[in-house]
């Protein structure tokens, strides 16, 4: 966290305590589109048409089977999240993006997981500036020198691949430009933490240890999650030391690690739309995550383009 004497995170130059920003700058909720349809020949996911997933018990060890599924959903994600990235510019709307990935699923032959989860409206997560994540696309246009998160999950084969990457928006403020890369350190020395026999609780330290380290805070209400068959599954992974996470990564396991970290709070708020968390204190936030596979001698990324 920022000391009430520090300068602000902005490069305002004034002294942090609180976002001192005008009603204007903050972001707002803007107008949605109508809702995408997907084709009848593409598989959907149980909650689909009632927006409820059925909890259903799922290994928490995957088979070589579905292990070999999760690799290709894995793969598609990653893709789909490259071709939304393409797209990012100053004056593109986020649900124009959300238009090109939706389509970018389809080509797959897969589906958006968010689209009727719980009630999403969208197939993409777009997060901008202060929002940590949960934004849904709308008319806003991108503007030059935000930063926005695109959070892009597929269901395929009958197996969810999630992925998400942070972006600057034409010009960036070098303060931005170091939350980004921090956030990308953490993620991946949350990945280096996967080891078998080791327990869940090592992947949070290693990040709340380097975010500290930079004075930034980790948002500690959202986690990685367990993935497979659901979108969630019931196992949980904090982005900071959580000792009583004393489950052991076990080969076999596959699961999300997605860590936001924060300018100035980690505490946030929900806006009326029951969706979009954004910062208490207005302050920027950067996230990056990949679904990942625990293996005998370590860890495997599924959700990267991999070279052949
Ligand atoms: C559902 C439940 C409050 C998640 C992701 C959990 C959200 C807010 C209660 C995407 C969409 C995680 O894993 C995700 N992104 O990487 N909804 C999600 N929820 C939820
Ligand atoms: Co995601
Ligand atoms: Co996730």
């Amino acid at each position: 966290m920022f000391k009430a004497n520090d300068p602000c995170w902005c490069g305002s130059g004034q002294k942090y305590k609180r976002c001192h920003r005008s009603p204007e700058q903050q972001l707002r909720p803007g107008a949605l589109s109508p809702m995408r349809t997907v084709p009848e020949g593409i598989v959907r996911p149980d909650y689909a048409e009632t927006g409820e997933p059925i909890r259903r018990p799922e290994p928490r060890i995957k088979s070589p089977e579905i292990i070999e599924r999760m690799r290709r959903a894995g793969f598609a994600a990653a893709e789909v999240l490259e071709l939304g990235a393409a797209a990012i510019a100053p004056g593109v709307t986020t649900d124009e993006i959300d238009a090109i990935v939706h389509q970018a699923y389809i080509d797959r032959g897969g589906y958006p997981s968010t689209l009727n989860y719980r009630g999403y409206p969208k197939s993409l997560c777009t997060s901008v500036n202060e929002v940590i994540c949960h934004g849904i696309p709308d008319d806003r246009p991108l503007v030059d020198g935000d930063i926005v998160n695109l959070d892009v999950t597929i269901f395929l084969d009958g197996v969810h691949g999630d992925t998400n990457a942070t972006y600057g928006v034409g010009n960036v403020d070098e303060h931005s430009k170091r939350l980004i890369e921090v956030t990308r350190q953490c993620l991946a020395l949350g990945i280096a933490a996967v080891v078998p026999g080791r327990p869940f609780s090592d992947i949070g330290r290693a990040i709340e240890t380097h975010a500290l380290a930079h004075k930034y805070d980790v948002v500690r209400a959202f986690v990685g999650h367990g993935i497979g068959e659901q979108f969630h599954t019931d196992l949980q992974i904090p982005h900071y030391f959580e000792p009583r996470m004393d489950v052991v990564m076990e080969t076999g396991m596959v699961f999300t690690i997605e860590p936001m970290i924060s300018m100035g709070t980690g505490q946030h708020r929900i806006w009326d739309d029951d969706w979009t968390a954004v910062t208490a204190d207005g302050s920027r936030t950067a996230q990056f995550e990949h679904t990942v596979l625990v293996t005998e001698t370590g860890v495997e990324i599924l959700t990267q383009i991999q070279p052949g």
